[in-house]
């Protein structure tokens, strides 16, 4: 890791094989970026790694993961205001989060530029929906650039870091799953490393930087000339690549990661369509796009997800009175899901002209690889805890999850978690479900990094109106599902330790009557627990806490002086109740080809968490071995 820091500070141009997120570093890095902020969601998440490669006294920017991604893009602004270079990234759904400051950016004057980074997630990789944030460019009227891949993903970020320290804008760099994480040879340009300290150039006559309503006018006007100037001034053409110039008949608009999808499928054609490939896809190289328009009878336009150049392609098609011209988009459901990979483009293409790609129809892939179903890890506190929470459950009541690794306790044979919206949804939603609950018990499960996230706020509105629900918070002291990043309470930020800010704390200081707090390993009394917090009249909190243990086993590994312990089966003693499979279902049991229960050495990492599930305690480690 020390090794890529130091080739990211590197001062000479050098070329180098990264992912498309660590690209984005040294574009950071050569820009002159100086504050740069994030929450934590993939596919971004790996830039902070690739930050974290560099010692922080070498950092020549300013870097934090903030509580969510509102509060980043905010301190981002902050910064930019104050005439600082910043950039602010986050996984697709972090704009829903940030948008009501995101949507204001654009009518400031941000002196200092802002880079919003987005991490979309076409194909679902990793997110609870596959929003496509292009809507947002165009909504907010701030321009939006699509690398397709490593390479243009630094290109594009320095030119994004230009414009919007040229015009004192934000500006959007979409990237999608498969951009942040391919690797490719990128080339970089030198840095002369003399970030020189600026002095702190807020000032309000700077602005405008009040947004009331007699004022936002006069701004919105600045903001759509902007883009109108972006559009019209030979920028957004700058982005626009010819590719091929030599069929009169079929041409492709396309951009990002299908244009990539694109070549491969066309590698072997004969007489391949004209592509128009766009970089900046808000706003578009308006007379470009005509001017493809007119060289072609046919135009297939091939976006990931929504039809948002579609529908402006077609109107510029329509201002300009364009006939005898068949423009193609979407034309079926399966074309607004999902990534385009090679495959899908060959099918989209062999549609439309199957003489073209007809020897080009790929076989349909065959299943190689076993599914691997998510589950949660071995030893993982959160199934102790689901295990024994059931436990205290009827089956009539309702459980709510939350965003996190707890959300897999919505698998069998936890069924923990029927209801699932996004981050800190949870407590409200209960409150809404207990509104007439009847007999029925409603609990909400939370993590320790969504609860400052984005809980508070409901939490807090439980008590002020009263609600009567019991929040289950699995405080793993972590930011397990995306990488373990640390959290409010983990006792340090991204670059020093800090103060822990306990939830117990922040719920008493809430006026939470009741508060419970259990180790999630002992399950039998976490079951109690359940039972008592559940009867209270009222809302109740059970801080139900284990360290996330592949953090902790990694941790642990790095050390010397560590050796792994293993449980064991004393198959003299089991008697295949199977609760180790069937109920704990940690992965490291499994039955073997002779019928009995095995324990997965590879797997298991001797926590012992399983111990207690077993009704005849068959279940042990070596040393302690009973025989009846
Ligand atoms: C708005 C938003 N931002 C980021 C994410 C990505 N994300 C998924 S789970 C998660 C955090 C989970 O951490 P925590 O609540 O502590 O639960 P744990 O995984 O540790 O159990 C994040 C940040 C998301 N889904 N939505």
């Amino acid at each position: 890791m020390k090794k890529l820091g130091n080739l990211l500070l590197s001062k000479k141009p050098f070329r180098e094989i990264v992912m498309g997120n660590t690209a984005l570093v040294r574009a950071m890095i050569e820009s002159g970026t100086e504050v740069i902020t994030s929450y934590p969601g993939s596919p971004t998440p790996e830039i902070a790694s690739s930050i974290s490669s560099i010692e922080i006294a070498k950092r020549p920017f300013y870097f934090e993961f903030s509580t969510n991604e509102k509060v980043a893009m905010e301190i981002a602004y902050g910064a930019a205001i104050n005439g600082q270079l910043s950039a602010v990234f986050f996984k697709s759904v972090g704009l829903n989060v940030a948008s009501d400051t995101f949507m204001q950016l654009s009518l400031m004057n941000i002196i200092g530029g802002m880079v919003v980074i987005l991490g979309d997630d076409p194909g679902l990789h990793s997110s609870q929906n596959e929003q496509d944030n292009r809507h947002y460019a165009k909504m907010s009227y701030t321009p939006l650039l699509e690398p397709s891949s490593p390479q243009e993903a630094y290109d594009y970020y320095l030119e994004a870091a230009a414009l919007a320290k040229k015009k004192h804008i934000p500006v959007l760099l979409r990237l999608t799953t498969h951009v942040c994480h391919t690797k490719q040879k990128v080339s970089f340009s030198s840095w002369d490393g003399d970030a020189e300290k600026k002095e702190s150039l807020f000032h309000s006559t700077n602005g405008p930087y009040i947004p009331i309503t007699s004022k936002v006018i006069p701004m919105k006007t600045r903001a759509l000339t902007n883009i109108s100037s972006i559009e019209n001034d030979g920028i957004a053409d700058s982005f626009a690549t010819l590719v091929n110039n030599s069929n009169k008949k079929q041409g492709i608009i396309t951009m990002g990661m299908p244009f990539l999808s694109l070549l491969d499928v066309l590698s072997n054609i004969d007489s391949p369509p004209d592509i128009l490939k766009l970089g900046m896809t808000y706003p578009l190289p308006k007379q470009k796009v005509i001017d493809f328009l007119k060289d072609h009878e046919e135009i297939k336009i091939l976006e990931e997800l929504d039809s948002e150049i579609e529908q402006m392609i077609k109107a510029f098609a329509f201002d300009d009175a364009l006939t005898g011209l068949k423009i193609m988009g979407k034309q079926n459901i399966e074309d607004w899901i999902g990534e385009y990979t090679p495959e899908k483009i060959t099918l989209m293409l062999s549609s439309i002209w199957p003489e073209m790609v007809k020897h080009l129809i790929p076989e349909t892939r065959k299943g190689t690889l076993k599914p691997r179903p998510p589950q949660l890890c071995p030893g993982c506190g959160h199934r102790s805890a689901f295990h024994a929470i059931k436990k205290a459950l009827k089956e009539e009541d309702i459980t709510v999850a939350d965003i996190g690794c707890h959300t897999l306790g919505h698998l069998p044979p936890y069924n923990m978690g029927e209801v699932l919206m996004c981050m800190g949804a949870s407590p409200a939603i209960a409150s809404g479900l207990s509104l007439n609950r009847g007999s029925r018990n409603i609990i909400a499960f939370m993590g320790d990094s969504t609860f400052y996230h984005a809980a508070m706020p409901s939490v807090v509105n439980a008590l002020f109106n009263n609600h009567d629900f019991t929040m289950i918070l699995m405080e793993n002291g972590t930011t397990a599902m995306t990488g373990h990043q640390d959290n409010p309470s983990s006792g340090k930020n991204f670059n020093e330790p800090a103060e822990k800010i306990p939830i117990r704390k922040v719920l008493e200081g809430f006026g939470v009557q009741h508060i419970f707090e259990i180790d999630t390993y002992k399950q039998k009394e976490l079951t109690s627990i359940v039972k008592e917090a559940v009867s209270l009249k009222g809302f109740s909190v059970i801080i139900a806490k284990h360290p996330c243990m592949l953090k902790l086993t990694r941790q642990n590994r790095k050390k010397k002086s560590h050796s792994l312990k293993h449980v064991e089966i004393n198959h003299n003693l089991c008697q295949m109740h199977k609760d180790c499979i069937e109920d704990f279902a940690c992965p490291s049991f499994s039955i073997s080809d002779n019928g009995q229960i095995q324990v997965n050495k590879d797997l298991c990492i001797g926590d012992g968490s399983c111990r207690q599930t077993c009704p005849i305690s068959a279940i042990n480690y070596p040393s302690e071995e009973k025989t009846i």
